[in-house]
């Protein structure tokens, strides 16, 4: 038999194929070799390392699951290890592939014109354009059909008028997919180029989670845009709840990692450290800790791969996304937490990574459906009784 390994408890690593362990390999030593030595800095400055864009657009990353227009044309599942190793590093350099891959370039590539395909996509996946996906409002965000942002249809275009707010990668972005309704009360996206006139996104100050992230508000003042910006194919809330299906699929398996990184950080530390001579890990309680946060990544890591292959099959449901995000975040924070318990007053510095993640996971639990707006979504699906209103 096979060695037990305690990284990988239940073997999971065999159930992936070669080209799946090479990408998983590959964002692995990018993640350990560029990332990590600087993610401390960058989380207490509150900033985002610099090239990260074209980093990612070199390795392939970015809208790595879609085809054509210089798109990796990726399995689902080799995009949510990438996810997954990517978060194992911090939550928003996963954020930061999430928005661009699976928010912009996803909407630019499912309800976009072939002009705008050809315009956007191609740069967007080297990286050296970036996108950002304004949906949420100061006052509409669990529930995104109540938006105030108004798109008004002239003889030249259109006019847009509104705001956006926690918006990630928004200060950064050439171009941002902004959802708006029209006159009809029909929602439509429009691609909302930087420096166009009465459109600014200044950045959000004071997160104490997911700091090594930039998170703007967008400001829409009778911002003039043409036809031609308007994505046709999108007519209903349908098209952006579309996207947000992608980028909470990245989820289920980006939390598997920040879960994977924090175990490994408490198990090393608790065959280090010594008190009462001997290892804490020899302890009865610090074993109780290990083997709740081993079960609770190899489940988490398990769930995600089987949705991650009911995707690639075509049959994954969003209820069924709304089920991996559901239990992958909330027991991510739980091993965050035991993590940062075994590594005592360690635990509370930027040193280690256990802290770092247990904060960035409460934006994880908030963004992309809160944790209750997955809960009323399963709700409905077991009981047939919508429970929004
Ligand atoms: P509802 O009537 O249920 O649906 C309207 C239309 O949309 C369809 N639909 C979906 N399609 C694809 N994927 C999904 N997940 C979908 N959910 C719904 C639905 O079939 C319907 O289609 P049609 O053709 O019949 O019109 O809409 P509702 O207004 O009742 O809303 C339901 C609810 C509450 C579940 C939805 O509003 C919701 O998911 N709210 C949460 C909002 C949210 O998640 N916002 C995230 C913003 S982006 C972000 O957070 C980025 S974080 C950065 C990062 O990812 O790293
Ligand atoms: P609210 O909707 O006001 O919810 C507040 C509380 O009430 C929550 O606990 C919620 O679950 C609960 N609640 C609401 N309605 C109900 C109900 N019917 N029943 C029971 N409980 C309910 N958005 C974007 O569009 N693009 C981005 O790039 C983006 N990036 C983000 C980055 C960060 C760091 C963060 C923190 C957020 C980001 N968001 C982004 C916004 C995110 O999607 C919203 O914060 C989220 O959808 C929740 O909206 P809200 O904060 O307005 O909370």
């Amino acid at each position: 038999l096979p060695t037990f390994d305690p990284l990988d408890p239940i073997a999971l690593d065999a159930q992936l194929d070669d080209e799946e362990r090479l990408i998983r390999s590959t964002v692995r030593q990018y993640v350990r070799e560029k990332f990590l030595p600087v993610v401390a800095e960058h989380f207490e400055a509150g900033s985002l390392p610099d090239g990260i864009g074209l980093d990612l657009g070199q390795l392939g990353l970015l809208g790595m699951h879609l085809e054509g227009y210089g798109c990796a044309g990726a399995s689902a599942t080799a995009y949510g290890l990438t996810c997954l190793e990517l978060e194992a590093g911090d939550s928003g350099l996963r954020s930061f592939c999430s928005v661009q891959g699976s928010l912009a370039m996803f909407a630019i590539h499912r309800w976009g014109s072939e002009e705008q395909k050809e315009r956007w996509l191609p740069g967007m996946a080297a990286g050296e354009l970036i996108g950002c996906f304004g949906l949420t409002e100061p006052d509409a965000g669990s529930n995104p059909a109540g938006m105030r942002t108004r798109a008004k249809k002239t003889d030249a275009g259109w006019v847009l008028n509104g705001s956006k707010m926690w918006i990630t990668n928004g200060s950064l972005a050439d171009v941002a997919v902004v959802w708006a309704k029209n006159e009809d009360g029909k929602v439509n996206g429009f691609l909302v180029e930087q420096g166009t006139p009465g459109f600014s996104a200044p950045v959000m100050h004071g997160k104490l989670s997911l700091r090594a992230s930039v998170t703007s508000e967008l400001v829409l003042d009778n911002v003039e845009v043409p036809e031609s910006s308007r994505l046709p194919e999108a007519t209903s809330l349908r098209a952006p709840l579309s996207c947000l299906n992608e980028a909470r699929f990245g989820i289920v398996f980006g939390a598997a990692g920040a879960a994977r990184a924090c175990y490994e950080a408490a198990l090393e530390y608790a065959k280090t450290r010594v008190q009462f001579d001997k290892p804490i890990a020899g302890f009865q309680l610090t074993q109780a800790k290990l083997v709740d946060m081993a079960v609770k990544v190899s489940n988490s890591t398990m769930l995600a791969l089987h949705l991650g292959r009911m995707k690639d099959a075509g049959t994954l449901r969003t209820e069924q996304v709304s089920y991996g995000k559901y239990h992958n975040v909330s027991a991510a924070i739980d091993v965050a937490r035991t993590a940062r318990t075994i590594l005592g007053a360690n635990g509370v510095t930027l040193e280690y990574p256990v802290l770092r993640h247990a904060n960035n996971l409460e934006s994880v639990l908030t963004y992309e459906g809160t944790h209750e707006m997955h809960t009323l979504i399963l709700g409905q699906a077991i009981t047939g009784l919508p429970a929004f209103t």
